[in-house]
């Protein structure tokens, strides 16, 4: 990095479209804001070509590749959300895990978690700023960057989300060697779960003061959890999270919209609504209806139309995304889509979707 240690959480351009915030607090929004999961990805080619050859995690580490990734899709496309681009992963490298990212397969811990006295080789106290400062940098350049034309969001992966990659070593199926520590070890896994919450509180905290302006919390494989076990290994955590955030906030006076976004997890929205989140994500398997009545209009929604959905023609995803809209309608409303996008999704459709979200947004605004 050339000069990124001069660049200070200070002095911010003034924000010019904040209407994700105001949408993420329930408020008055001309338009509904729309962003998308992996909107900096694969799927891009300036993406594709910044990535060549370069070592993922290497690029996570620089801030400057991590800034000009965010950026790439709001040069393309009338956002109106960034997300700072990162990974869940780099929570279990600063516990001391090694992962790598290998081509074809994915994220790979060469070295898993076993069984519960592996934790022991777990770092016990994680210095955050040591271990995670390259992703404070890279919001705060990020964030001058960006010169306020959106809000920029951080994130983390939930504990349990993080758990099953430690224990299984990468994707799974089954989650079946990570289901078997809840079932027969549960004391480790709360202990294990409890560590992660530490690190997670601390690293959002410093993403805040690094200049991110929401955070979402992404709990991916809550799904593979049912409701008991989604209620003893996920929730008091998530919970946890945001109460902690939040308290620390306030001390200083700052006011971040939080977002929980457990996949699969229908069985947990009443749980979740009431969980300190102000804004609550949704993948595509439960209809708009069916969430607000279950959230009883107590937060806002994010979502979510099926990624897949973007391999239609343009019209028909026009007609899909006015039906979304039409279900959740425009207030306390963030359109998304229920998952992240996928590398062989043309950016036309993309761009597509972004604007079909505005123009139909903005009409039914206007009729009310
Ligand atoms: O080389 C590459 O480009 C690999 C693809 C890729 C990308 C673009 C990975 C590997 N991670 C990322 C970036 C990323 N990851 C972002 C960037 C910002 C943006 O969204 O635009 C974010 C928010 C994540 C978060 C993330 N990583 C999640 C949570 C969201 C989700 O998809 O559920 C998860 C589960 C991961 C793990 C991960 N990282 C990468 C892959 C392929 C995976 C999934 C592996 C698996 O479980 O099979």
């Amino acid at each position: 990095m050339s000069n990124d240690g001069l660049i200070l959480p200070k002095d911010f351009p003034q924000i010019q479209n904040d209407t994700f915030l105001r949408a993420a607090r329930g408020e008055e929004t001309e338009h509904v804001p729309v962003w998308c999961m992996r909107q900096a990805g694969r799927y891009l080619p300036e993406f594709r070509e910044s990535r060549a050859g370069k070592d993922f995690f290497e690029t996570c580490r620089s801030p400057e590749a991590c800034c000009e990734l965010t950026l790439q899709p709001l040069r393309r496309f009338p956002f109106d959300a960034a997300i700072i681009f990162s990974d869940i992963l780099v929570i279990p490298q600063a516990l001391g895990m090694d992962v790598q990212m290998v081509a074809g397969k994915g994220p790979t811990f060469p070295d898993p978690l076993k069984e519960p006295e592996d934790l022991q080789r777990l770092r016990s106290k994680v210095d955050v700023d040591k271990e995670l400062g390259y992703v404070f940098k890279a919001i705060t350049l990020t964030r001058h960057r960006i010169e306020g034309k959106v809000p920029l969001i951080g994130f983390t992966g939930a504990p349990w989300t993080l758990m099953s990659y430690m224990i299984e070593g990468g994707g799974s199926n089954t989650h079946s060697k990570a289901k078997r520590w809840l079932y027969r070890h549960p004391e480790a896994s709360h202990m294990l779960l409890r560590m992660l919450t530490d690190v997670i509180v601390e690293y959002l905290l410093g993403q805040v003061a690094a200049g991110a302006q929401a955070l979402q919390v992404f709990e991916s494989h809550a799904g593979i959890l049912g409701p008991v076990e989604f209620r003893e290994f996920s929730l008091p955590y998530l919970r946890d999270i945001a109460r902690r955030v939040k308290d620390k906030l306030k001390e200083g006076a700052k006011d971040i919209p939080m977002i929980v976004f457990a996949k699969d997890a229908h069985y947990g929205l009443e749980d979740l609504s009431q969980s300190h989140y102000e804004v609550v994500g949704l993948d595509w398997t439960i209809d708009p209806q069916t969430a607000r009545e279950r959230t009883g209009g107590k937060v806002s929604l994010q979502g979510n139309m099926d990624p897949c959905a973007l391999y239609a023609p343009k019209e028909h995803i026009s007609d899909i995304v006015k039906k979304m809209l039409e279900g959740f309608g425009t207030r306390g409303y963030i359109a998304n889509l229920g998952h992240g996008l996928y590398p062989d999704m043309d950016p036309d459709n993309v761009g597509a979707f972004v604007e079909a979200v505005h123009q139909h947004s903005k009409r039914m605004i206007k009729q009310m």
